[in-house]
């Protein structure tokens, strides 16, 4: 792919179809990528090439077509590898989404290794994907959990991680970047802490919000998993990534069970394949896998430092605007240092949901609702906020729609 160095974010804009269109009369302004991405051209044609070209099953038959699908599927396999910077291909897991990648580990290494008594730490502000699985877990176990609390800046009060950390902490569980607050948390520095204090315990990141955003390095980070989901990245749903360490996927048992996932079976019993296939069961996404791999691609042609500095430029400007807004109440960081664009806010006197459809008859696409945070949303004292986030191929113009779609909504209701 040429690169983007050059390229305006007007011009990759117009990498996207879906900015072709109006909505409601509008041109769409789409401030919702924390929920989910739009695809670029890119993207949709290596799909549609792989069904028009080359479709098969992969891993399976020895014929051109299967051997072409699984080679293109592989060669994902290892562009996310080196996306992340693991260490080896066979480190990275597909799933169907970050939400799958979180249970796959609760279900195998959790139910291997968590006990009675045992400690399991989260933050208040993790997504349900990275609360309920390991509520069960705990349940089930009789674990408990405990959790590190968010200041009111809408930082990690990451003080009270050391405490937290006893020797029957056996699993830390933190999000990157919260997808309500905006917050990116200091992965790295938090995981040295919990391996000075806790060095029994295993550390899982939730990098749904992170690793579209901004560069993330599992060598830097030293987590021993990380999960994340392709369509958060302009890539097609139903692919999700678990980053997990050899040795510890070494140790798990599998999660699914069926065909490609083992290496030998007979009426009673069965061998595993060998990583990462172990916890590949059933025909995988391949063609979501293949467009997947075009969004990497897409994502470092225009290069990540160039993705986040245009958003923190996106978001400081909204959070200006926002501000300068008499009875709007932002949540999170005011300062785009460590902070990404996702930004929750509250207008006085107006419904969220309410709120939302109004901007939408304005052709801005922004969710409201409790973004699948209750227990933040209970901490911030409200039910739900509306959320505007933004992305490669958002501009300061949608900004400014933004900023004028919500001063609208003030006047329609007379406040
Ligand atoms: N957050 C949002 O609008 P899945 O659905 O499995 O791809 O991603 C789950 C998930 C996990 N962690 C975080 C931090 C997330 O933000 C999400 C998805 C979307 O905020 C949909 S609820």
């Amino acid at each position: 792919m040429t690169p983007f160095i050059k390229k305006s974010w007007q011009k990759v804009k117009a990498d996207f179809p879906i900015f072709s269109q109006k909505i409601n009369g509008q041109p769409l302004v789409y401030l919702d990528s924390t929920a989910s991405t739009q695809k670029p051209r890119a993207v949709i044609d290596a799909v549609k090439d792989f069904y028009e070209t080359y479709y098969a099953n992969v891993h399976r038959g020895i014929y051109t077509l299967s051997e072409k699908a699984s080679e293109a599927y592989e060669l994902v396999r290892q562009k996310v590898a080196q996306f992340i910077n693991a260490s080896s291909a066979t480190e990275i897991i597909f799933t169907r989404n970050a939400t799958e990648s979180i249970n796959l580990v609760a279900f195998t290494w959790g139910r291997q290794n968590i006990k009675r008594g045992d400690r399991i730490v989260l933050t208040e502000m993790e997504h349900h994907a990275n609360l309920v699985p390991w509520q069960v877990l705990a349940k089930e176990k009789g674990a408990q959990l405990a959790f590190i609390p968010v200041a009111p800046n809408g930082r990690l009060d990451i003080s009270h991680l050391d405490t937290l950390l006893a020797k029957q902490t056996k699993l830390v569980a933190f999000t990157h970047m919260s997808n309500v607050l905006g917050t990116i948390n200091p992965a790295r520095e938090m995981v040295r802490q919990i391996r000075k204090k806790a060095p029994q315990a295993v550390v899982l990141v939730d990098g749904a919000q992170s690793a579209p955003h901004f560069q993330v390095d599992m060598k830097k980070i030293d987590a021993d998993f990380y999960v994340f989901s392709s369509h958060k990245m302009l890539g097609p749903t139903g692919v999700g990534v678990l980053y997990g360490k050899h040795e510890l996927l070494e140790h798990m048992p599998p999660f699914l069970t069926g065909g490609d996932m083992i290496s030998h079976v007979t009426l009673h019993e069965a061998r595993w394949n060998d990583l990462p296939w172990k916890f590949e069961a059933g025909t995988p996404n391949i063609a979501g896998t293949i467009g997947f791999g075009a969004a990497i691609d897409y994502l470092q042609a225009v290069g990540m430092e160039r993705v986040f500095s245009h958003e923190q430029e996106l978001t400081a400007l909204a959070i200006k605007e926002l501000t300068a807004i008499p009875g709007l109440t932002i949540y999170g960081p005011r300062e785009v240092k460590d902070r990404g664009g996702a930004v929750s806010f509250s207008m006085k006197d107006i419904h969220p949901h309410d709120l939302a459809s109004i901007l939408d008859e304005q052709g801005v696409a922004v969710r409201a609702g409790h973004h699948c945070a209750q227990p933040l949303h209970e901490i911030l004292g409200v039910e739900s906020t509306t959320r505007a986030s933004f992305y490669l191929y958002n501009t300061e113009a949608d900004v400014q729609s933004l900023a004028n779609a919500l001063k609208k909504a003030k006047e329609l209701f007379n406040i």
